[in-house]
This record gives structure tokens, sequence and C-alpha cells, in this order.
């Protein structure tokens, strides 16, 4: 079923057909596909044809929302099967991540957080809407390695640049790392905010978490 099976999976989320969604994604699971794969394949695609019928004026917020309920059902089914194929046991850094203030898009930031778990971080998720103190608190008190910033608005992506002004004024700036990322974030745009890294999705996020933690 797989090629016919993702196509189908798109359009149960798309239609924000709840149990749908979560029943091919169960049998996608038991027939042995990869988890990456459906998430991949079956489901971010549907997240970004909703955010074209959104921007095309034929999607509306309930339809928006919908679409996202279904997205979380399928994330939510697919996170422990990540998890499980994450073949490092041993903490190999800690994470603090959040969707910053004004934002609460959280779909991408939960799938870079249950990605960075199974590759075997400590990761410690603050949500979405996150005021740039308590990212700071935060990274202080579990003396976080990684500090990860998700924005999905264009207007939000300029708080990533306040939270490492906050971080630079608390005398924090060379404790921990950061990441940047989120639909509108660029390279370019991390490298301008002076951010440390750069990831466009959770793949390479774990990439670049990785490769800070081993220049460290
Ligand atoms: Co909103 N929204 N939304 N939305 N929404 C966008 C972002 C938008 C592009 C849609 C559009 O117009 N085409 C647009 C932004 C336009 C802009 O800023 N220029 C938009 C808008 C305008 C809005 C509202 C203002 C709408 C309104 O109220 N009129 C409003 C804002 C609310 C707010 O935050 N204050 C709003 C609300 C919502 C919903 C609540 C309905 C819902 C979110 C539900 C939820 O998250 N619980 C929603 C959704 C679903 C979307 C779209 C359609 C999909 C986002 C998503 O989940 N994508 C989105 C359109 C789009 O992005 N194509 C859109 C799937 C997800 C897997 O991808 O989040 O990009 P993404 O994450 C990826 C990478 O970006 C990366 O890895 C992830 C996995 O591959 N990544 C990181 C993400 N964070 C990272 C962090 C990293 C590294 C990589 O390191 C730390």
């Amino acid at each position: 079923m797989f090629g016919g099976g993702f196509e189908q999976l798109n359009r149960a989320i798309l239609e924000g057909a709840l149990e749908e969604t979560e029943d091919l994604v169960k049998r996608m699971l038991e027939e042995g596909v990869n988890p990456l794969e459906v998430m991949n394949k079956g489901c971010i695609p549907a997240m970004e044809k909703a955010g074209e019928l959104f921007e095309a004026e034929e999607f509306f917020l309930p339809e928006l929302i919908m679409a996202s309920e279904a997205m979380k059902r399928a994330v939510k089914l697919l996170e422990p099967e990540l998890a499980k194929r994450g073949t490092e046991k041993k903490i190999i850094g800690r994470v603090v991540i959040g969707t910053v203030e004004g934002d609460v898009h959280d779909i991408g930031k939960s799938i870079v957080a249950s990605m960075l778990s199974a590759a075997g971080f400590e990761v410690y998720d603050l949500g979405v809407d996150v005021p740039g103190e308590t990212f700071v608190a935060r990274v202080k008190e579990v003396e976080a390695d990684i500090l990860g910033l998700s924005a999905l608005l264009t207007t939000t992506m300029q708080r990533q640049r306040e939270v490492i002004e906050l971080l630079t004024e608390k005398g924090m700036r060379d404790k921990v790392k950061l990441i940047v990322g989120g639909a509108p974030v660029t390279r370019a745009w991390a490298e301008k905010i002076g951010a440390d890294g750069y990831a466009e999705d959770a793949v390479n996020a774990v990439k670049v978490a990785r490769e800070m933690i081993a220049s460290k």
C-alpha cells in the first residue's frame, strides 16, 4: 500500500479525518514501514499543502486547525516508534527547545524535539509561545549544551534574535550553542542574528546538534 498509502494519509490529514489518520498510521507501522518515512512522505507534505491552500484562501482557520489536529494524532503515534529507533543509549547532550513568544505553531518543533530525543539527547521541550526569559532561565537551570528556537511566522522570527541578545546581556552567550529553525527561517537569517546553527528540518537539526557536541 506504500505509495498510495502515503497519498491516502496525506489526504486524511488534509481533511482532518482524525480516525482515518490514526488507522492509516497504525497500519503502516504494523506493515513495517519506517516511521521516518511515514512522517516525511505521509504527513509533512499534507501540512505543506494545507499552508498552500490557506494562502490561496481555499482553506480557512477551522480547516487548518483540523488538519493540524490530525497531524498531531499522527505525530503522537509516530513519536514512540521514532524513539525506539534511537540507537544511542547514553545521553549525548542536553537541549532546551521551544517555539518563541507570540507563536503557537508546535508541530515542527515537536518533531525536532522527538528526533533529538531519539538520537540520544536529553530534551527539555518548553512548548509554544515561550518568553525569552523562560528560555534563558531553563538553559541556566539544566546547564543546556544547546538551545533550539523555532519560529513559524515572519513576525516572530525577530524573537529569535531577542533571545540571543538576552543571553548576551546575561553573560551566557558562550555557555550554550544556538540552533534556529522554522519555515521562514534561513541560513542567512541564522548568520545575521548570530546563531551557531540552522536546520531546515528535523533530520538536519539532529545532524547540526551532533556536530555541535562533537566540536565542544
Ligand atoms: Co499558521 N501560518 N498561522 N497555523 N500555519 C503558517 C506558518 C503560514 C506560512 C501559512 C500561510 O499563510 N501559508 C502563515 C505565516 C505567514 C508568515 O509569517 N509570513 C501562518 C499564519 C499567517 C498563521 C496565523 C497568523 C493565522 C491567523 O490567525 N490568521 C496564526 C498565527 C498563530 C500564532 O502563532 N500566533 C496561525 C495559526 C495556525 C494554526 C494554529 C491553525 C496551525 C498550527 C497548529 C499547531 O502547530 N498546533 C497552523 C498551521 C498548521 C500552519 C501551517 C499550515 C503548517 C505548519 C506546520 O505544522 N508544518 C503553516 C504553513 C507552512 O508552514 N507551510 C502555517 C509542518 C511542520 C512539520 O513543518 O513547522 O515548518 P514546520 O517544521 C519543520 C521545519 O521548519 C523545521 O523542522 C520541522 C520538521 O521538518 N523546524 C526546525 C521547525 N522548527 C525547527 C527548529 C529547529 C530546527 C528545525 O531548531 C531549533
